[in-house]
């Protein structure tokens, strides 16, 4: 069966981008029936920045509840945090020894989030794509449901999974595919049409939580930026308005519909009557996800066994295909 992974980070609350990019495809593809799939919390990725301790054990847990708040059930999907698979890491230090310093230092996310003072960004930031590659490669995962700003590390996985294979002439990792797809796969900043929506950007205007209660969501709508203009007739029309173009693409992202058809219904209206429009539909659909994930942080032990039981299971599948690897690399196991 065709297997999907993807991760999510503990950086901070989960944002409309993380959902409407990343968390309604991995909902999709586990109802589909046709996948396994395994969803991760990826904490070890998290702290390639500075995590403060006690807020990272609480945005774990809060990420479980919010996998489980937009409809993964782990039951059916494997849902774990990455640092009890021990593998994530073991598998890291190999593709370290496989990737080229010249593909880390194409990688424009590292470029973006080490700024202008790269010298003192942590190695791990570095590497941080060499991890990723081994979340999803210890797993043998076919198809993976990112954002679009993962498309280049998801490439590089790929260049990793050949290469290892060319080096050692075997054809033992398969080359992943990314899934991007729908209405908003790049959610923009609600302060910057061109900087994307993150949970760790210092505004907290400039994005919308999946915590966020139903006056916030209207008043961050409210004052996102726009321009003078009323919306135009045709997706054409959105071209040079990245804030215009950004606000319909959660519109269609949330309804459902096409860019299209959504300029169909608001084309040649204002903003003033688009926005509160927005807002009620925002509001309708992420509501029960943060209520939900309230009621499920009442009970810690029960998210805590929940991420054991996923653990457990990843790790069952993970264990061989780690021992194969290092046995294809000729390191010695003898227990
Ligand atoms: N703005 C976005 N639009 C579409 N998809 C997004 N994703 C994140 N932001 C957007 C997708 O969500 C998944 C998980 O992302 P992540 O938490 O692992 O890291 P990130 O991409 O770096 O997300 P953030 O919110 O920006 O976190 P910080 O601020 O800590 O770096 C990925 O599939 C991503 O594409």
């Amino acid at each position: 069966t065709p297997r999907v992974f993807s991760g999510i980070q503990p950086s901070g609350g989960l944002t409309l981008g993380n959902y409407l990019g990343a968390m309604k495809r991995f909902v999709e593809m586990q109802n589909a029936g046709v996948y396994e799939c395994i969803y991760c919390i990826v904490d070890l990725h998290a702290i390639t920045v500075w995590q403060e301790p006690q807020a990272l054990r609480r945005a774990t847990r809060e990420l479980c509840a919010g996998y489980i708040a937009v409809g993964i059930d782990p039951e059916r999907s494997i849902l774990f945090n990455q640092c009890q698979v021990a593998g994530h890491a073991q598998l890291a230090w190999i593709f370290n020894c496989v990737a080229r310093l010249g593909w880390m230092q194409r990688m424009t996310q590292f470029k973006d989030k080490a700024g202008k003072n790269a010298q003192n960004a942590s190695l791990g930031l570095f590497a941080y794509p060499t991890l990723m590659a081994a979340d999803i490669l210890l797993y043998h995962a076919t198809h993976v449901p990112v954002g679009e700003d993962q498309k280049q590390h998801l490439e590089l996985t790929r260049d990793i999974a050949a290469k290892f294979n060319h080096d050692y002439g075997v054809e033992f990792f398969p080359l992943p595919e990314p899934v991007i797809e729908g209405a908003a796969t790049r959610v923009m900043s609600l302060r910057d049409g061109t900087k994307k929506m993150s949970k760790s950007d210092p505004s907290d205007m400039s994005r919308i939580n999946l915590t966020d209660d139903a006056d916030t969501i209207a008043l961050k709508i409210r004052k996102a930026r726009t321009d003078p203009d009323p919306l135009p007739e045709s997706p054409e029309g959105l071209e040079g308005r990245p804030e215009a173009r950004n606000l319909v693409n959660i519109y269609a992202a949330l309804a459902d519909k096409s860019v299209a058809e959504v300029l169909a219904e608001f084309g040649g209206k204002q903003f003033s009557e688009f926005k509160p429009a927005l807002a009620e539909l925002a509001v309708t659909h992420l509501s029960p996800i943060s209520k939900r994930m309230a009621e499920l942080m009442q009970d810690q032990a029960e998210i805590d066994r929940i991420l054991a039981r996923g653990a457990d299971r990843a790790e069952e599948i993970a264990a061989p295909i780690l021992r194969k690897t290092y046995e294809i690399v000729g390191l010695v196991q003898t227990r």
